[in-house]
């Protein structure tokens, strides 16, 4: 079959599975391996990493595509395989994180803009030689008084609407992540508010520079108080109210729509994913694109030992089983306890 967007991006949400955001950049994955003690260098990196891609019950079964670094893209496993490779043998789509981070916005206290436009086309192109097929941008945006302003995002949309078009011209699916962060006292209604004029004003940039929208994914956060909120939301409200949402804001054509976890707990993020599905309704796919939820057992299980590599391995699988089945709509918390 001759490869399209399209049919990329159908694979990347094939049902059943979902995408590992294995594109932790250098501080951010200092930061994870602080928090089991290990030195991050680029051997530990590479056999944690390593890890988790020879994972194969769950890279086969559960995984579609892993977003990889800049140095992960280009490393070789312990036996000289690229990494890459490991992925591809497991029958699943590597794609890279191209954004250069996100960075304060001049005269806009409290707001990022991510950067990384210049010279995007040339290091795209790159990236396909060394096998992704997707790439990912993510924009950052905090809720707070007063913020996000209308030009904070704007700017980050049409940001992502240019990355999503250079993608396209590159035969690379772009995956668009605005991320609208949980980390305030703001309550889900807020959220909503926030998370639908933030996807508004996307698709009328995406539109706006003629991005093909069935060859986008779009990697959002789910409509949820924010961490500090007194009054949390239940899982059913979550989940209607994310639906709701999206309803309003995201066009039909979008083939699928894989979440971040954003700092939500392994199990709350698998349930909020189930229960969206188990609603249904909606006219695209709805997975998962996780980073911590799917990392924090492995990581912690695996501790830098050698020894655990089959316990960091065994606790991959089965949150990559669990999501897996959340995006079916068929996970029950009994499975969880069973394990
Ligand atoms: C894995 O973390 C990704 C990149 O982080 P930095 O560029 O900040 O180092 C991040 O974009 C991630 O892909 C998404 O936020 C999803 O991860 P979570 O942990 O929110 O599911």
């Amino acid at each position: 079959m001759t490869e399209t967007l399209e049919s990329i991006a159908q694979a990347m949400v094939a049902p059943g599975k979902g995408i590992l955001a294995a594109d932790e950049s250098s501080g951010t994955i200092k930061k994870r391996f602080d928090s089991i003690k290990v030195e991050s260098t680029e051997d530990t990196r590479r056999d944690y990493r390593e890890m988790l891609f020879r994972t194969d019950e769950a890279m086969r079964n559960h995984i579609s595509g892993v977003i990889l670094y800049d140095e992960t893209i280009r490393q070789k496993a312990k036996d000289g395989t690229p990494l890459v490779d490991l992925i591809k043998k497991a029958g699943a789509i590597p794609g890279i994180k191209v954004d250069a981070g996100a960075k304060d916005m001049p005269g806009f206290p409290g707001e990022k803009i991510t950067e990384g436009l210049d010279g995007l086309d040339a290091r795209l192109a790159e990236y396909y030689q060394l096998g992704a097929r997707f790439a990912k941008w993510r924009a950052v945006i905090d809720i707070a008084d007063g913020i996000p302003t209308r030009t904070c995002l704007e700017a980050n949309a049409e940001a992502l609407a240019r990355y999503a078009a250079l993608c396209q011209q590159a035969k690379i699916v772009p995956i668009v992540e605005p991320e609208v962060l949980m980390d305030g006292a703001h309550d889900i209604d807020r959220c909503f508010e926030v998370t639908e004029e933030t996807l508004r004003i996307l698709f009328d940039r995406l539109g706006a520079h003629r991005v093909n929208l069935e060859g986008t994914i779009l990697k959002p956060n789910m409509v949820i108080a924010g961490k500090k909120c007194g009054k949390q939301a239940s899982v059913e409200e979550v989940a209607e109210k994310t639906i709701a949402c999206f309803k309003r804001t995201v066009p039909a054509a979008i083939p699928g729509i894989v979440f971040l976890s954003g700092g939500q707990s392994d199990e709350d993020a698998t349930a909020h994913l189930n229960a969206m599905n188990a609603i249904g309704g909606f006219p695209w796919k709805m997975s998962f694109s996780y980073g911590r939820a799917l990392q924090a057992a492995p990581l912690k299980a695996w501790s830098g030992k050698p020894e655990n590599v089959p316990a960091g391995q065994k606790a991959f699988l089965h949150r990559a089983k669990m999501n897996g089945l959340a995006a079916l709509g068929d996970w029950k918390s009994a499975l969880e306890k069973a394990a």
